[in-house]
């Protein structure tokens, strides 16, 4: 009996680590504030070089190396319009989450997007440092690290909720991570040509090492913005004519990716779901973490 007993809990407690469908909605809800506050902190901070909404961190405290994007007129729209979204998303969910919503965990700004690029890049990084808020391509690429992750974790947290109305919440918030999403691979797939300097990398092909950190630390699940029919850096200029687009990333229906919390941890922790790092240098709030 006593080691039935303890083979139950042991496997009740490996089900609370793995299966996020013994979490509660506010677990969920309390892991998604958590990305709400890198979102909604990171685009104020590039659109406007401040944090409005400082009530909104609950106590947290505020990102770390967060400033204006140095961003062309179009694009500070889309920064002004994902900064409003990610505000709304997160006053929201800190309003069905009510007492329980845990207050923003501390975030990198600044140290986690190079760590991150020189993962994705390897030796290709070389010395070179990344800063989202040096022009256009730069904190557009930032913006797609974090939108299809976004997406891909609402998608997970759908099924896990209990009830119509949490789930309609959590697939709403993910259909507008997806719309972003789709934006930006838009942009970037429209820019493929630029060059990212000063890694001498053509846009194209930065995104694909991007997805392919993120499906390599995130359960897969990831695609590039093109249909790889050739080797990126060969074309040149005139690149976009040997690729075809692959706006919507998605699995073999057509149906978005849906990540577990433990995907999408190992990439906002820059590697590993149990090594706090990267955007939370020391870990999410909540029990989901
Ligand atoms: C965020 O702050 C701005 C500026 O003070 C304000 O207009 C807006 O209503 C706030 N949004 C939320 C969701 O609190
Ligand atoms: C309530 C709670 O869990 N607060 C923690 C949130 O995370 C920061 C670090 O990121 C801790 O300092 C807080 O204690």
């Amino acid at each position: 009996m006593t080691s039935f007993r303890v083979l139950v809990a042991i496997v009740a407690g490996l089900a609370l680590i793995t299966v996020p469908a013994k979490a509660d909605n506010n677990d969920v809800f309390n892991f998604a504030i958590n990305l709400e506050c890198l979102e909604s902190q990171f685009y104020q901070y590039a659109a406007y070089g401040e944090f409005r909404n400082a009530s909104l961190l609950a106590g947290g405290p505020p990102a770390q190396g967060g400033k204006k994007a140095l961003l062309s007129a179009g694009v500070q729209t889309i920064a002004a319009e994902f900064a409003r979204d990610e505000t709304a998303h997160l006053a929201f969910l800190r309003k069905v989450a009510g007492a329980a919503a845990v207050p923003c965990p501390q975030i990198d700004l600044v140290n986690s997007f190079p760590a991150v690029i020189k993962a994705a890049l390897g030796s290709r990084a070389g010395n070179s440092n990344f800063s989202p808020y040096d022009n256009d391509v730069n904190f557009l690429l930032s913006a797609f690290l974090f939108e299809d992750v976004g997406a891909t974790a609402f998608a997970g947290a759908v099924p896990v909720l209990v009830g119509g109305v949490a789930q309609g919440a959590a697939a709403g918030i993910g259909g507008v991570e997806a719309y972003h999403g789709g934006l930006l691979r838009q942009w970037l797939f429209e820019n493929g040509d630029i060059i990212v300097q000063p890694f001498g990398i053509q846009v194209v092909s930065f995104v694909q090492a991007l997805s392919d950190l993120r499906a390599k630390v995130g359960g897969g699940k990831d695609e590039g913005i093109t249909i790889p029919a050739a080797d990126a850096s060969f074309y040149g200029p005139d690149i976009l004519e040997f690729f075809q687009a692959n706006i919507v990333p998605a699995d073999s229906d057509a149906k978005i990716f849906a990540r577990t919390p433990q995907e999408v941890l190992a990439i906002v922790y820059g590697g590993n779901a149990n090594q706090p790092g990267g955007f939370f240098p020391a870990g999410l709030n909540g029990s989901i973490k």
